[in-house]
């Protein structure tokens, strides 16, 4: 039941209803004006790193201007497992349910910093990396997540049994040297995502997330707000100074929040950072009021940065609120203009949660169906004609 008359979404044009006021200002007058606001928007219009290839630029100009038109769907894992399958080439739980792939593809890179061959959900680095080329032909967008190690204690990314981790990897820190080897294992990787014809592919990286909660030994009580930042600059110089990689869109995404100061509070800065996202769990009643309020805040951010914005991540409870898809998630996002909206993973081994995404048998699944037909969402088979790398 693969769609293929997509259906029409115009822009939205703004009303040209200024034709009094225009008599009374002199050319002369707006001149100036203009220019100066020419080159405040030209500034804003490429992607932080000054130096990001041209595949990069185009991405990301490209899901800004998208952002007007619909949001794109997206699925952590999706193509590596799903309820009760591993490793099934061409399977999704999500296309299994309405007939399209996501349009955004979620991979965790957590482990990779060991060098170890898989990551902490059991998925092959070479299979996502040959994944991530796949999703990148067919005009899809990869965004990668980092749940990694504390390099301070050996523990996990949620042991915040120490306060002083970040300080410990920062220049002239204990494990700074053995930071620079997991941000070197990150590089090489990232250098290896390459199209059969050697272009790098682009990709969206979502490092030190969620940080304005205190579950991973990044977040918001294990670190001062100033060692979060250098973080994230000795994390972006690293990779796009030292190692040269120009192909990466970087995210910053914070859990739930209630003001934009607080959004704001740790945010690394302009040159740093290309989408504006936060992630966001349905887990009570307020969730489409703080769901419809965080995306505000955060679309019309973007909009003055000149960036992208998208909702990270998100998920609720599907097996029992059947028009979860549209009612709690669609209605709330419908009018404001985000990138993407992607839920996490349907783990293969169960134990650690339920299922986010769609999967047959589940009991909001012809809700999906709905959600996946409104003329506002975007799934891959409607964003690769377009292809959002030219
Ligand atoms: C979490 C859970 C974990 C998983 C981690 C990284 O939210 O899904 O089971 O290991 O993300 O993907």
């Amino acid at each position: 039941m693969i769609r293929t008359d997509g259906p029409e979404r115009p822009f939205k044009g703004m009303n040209n209803n200024y034709s009094d006021m225009k008599k009374n200002i002199s050319v002369f007058r707006i001149i100036p004006v203009l220019a100066v606001l020419i080159l405040m928007a030209c500034e804003k219009t490429g992607p932080a790193d000054p130096s990001a290839t041209r595949e990069t630029v185009n991405l990301f100009q490209n899901l800004k201007e998208q952002q007007k038109e619909g949001l794109m769907f997206g699925h952590q894992d999706d193509l590596v497992y799903g309820v009760g399958w591993v490793y099934e080439e061409g399977r999704s739980d999500v296309k299994e349910v309405c007939g399209d792939y996501p349009a955004v593809m979620g991979w965790e890179l957590g482990h990779l910093e060991l060098g170890a061959p898989y990551s902490l959900d059991s998925v092959h680095f070479d299979k996502i990396r040959s994944l991530i080329r796949t999703v990148y032909q067919q005009g899809g967008v990869n965004t990668l997540s980092w749940h990694l190690r504390n390099p301070l204690t050996g523990g996990s990314a949620w042991d915040v049994t120490s306060t002083v981790v970040v300080r410990a990897v920062l220049p002239g820190g204990e494990k700074h040297g053995l930071y620079l080897e997991y941000l070197g294992r990150l590089a090489d990787f990232m250098l290896s995502l390459k199209s059969d014809d050697g272009t790098f592919i682009p990709v969206i990286f979502r490092p030190y997330h969620e940080h304005t909660g205190s579950w991973f030994w990044w977040g918001k009580n294990l670190c001062t707000v100033e060692e979060y930042k250098a973080l994230w600059r000795m994390t972006v110089e690293y990779l796009r100074d030292t190692r040269n990689i120009h192909h990466l869109l970087y995210a910053y995404s914070t859990d739930r929040f209630t003001t934009q100061e607080e959004y704001l509070e740790r945010y690394p800065g302009d040159d740093l950072i290309d989408m504006l996202a936060f992630d966001l769990y349905d887990r009570g009643p307020d969730f489409p009021e703080t769901l419809k309020n965080c995306a505000q805040i955060v679309s019309r951010l973007a909009a003055e940065k000149g960036k992208f914005a998208a909702v990270s991540e998100s998920g609720g409870p599907i097996a029992t609120q059947t028009d979860w898809w549209t009612a709690r998630l669609l209605e709330p996002l419908r009018s404001i203009p985000l990138s993407y909206v992607l839920v996490w993973r349907n783990p293969w081994q169960g134990g650690s949660h339920a299922p986010f995404g769609p999967h047959p048998g589940n009991p909001s699944a012809p809700d999906f169906v709905k959600f996946y037909d409104d003329p506002h969402t975007l799934f891959l088979q409607e964003v690769s004609p377009g292809n959002l790398y030219r």
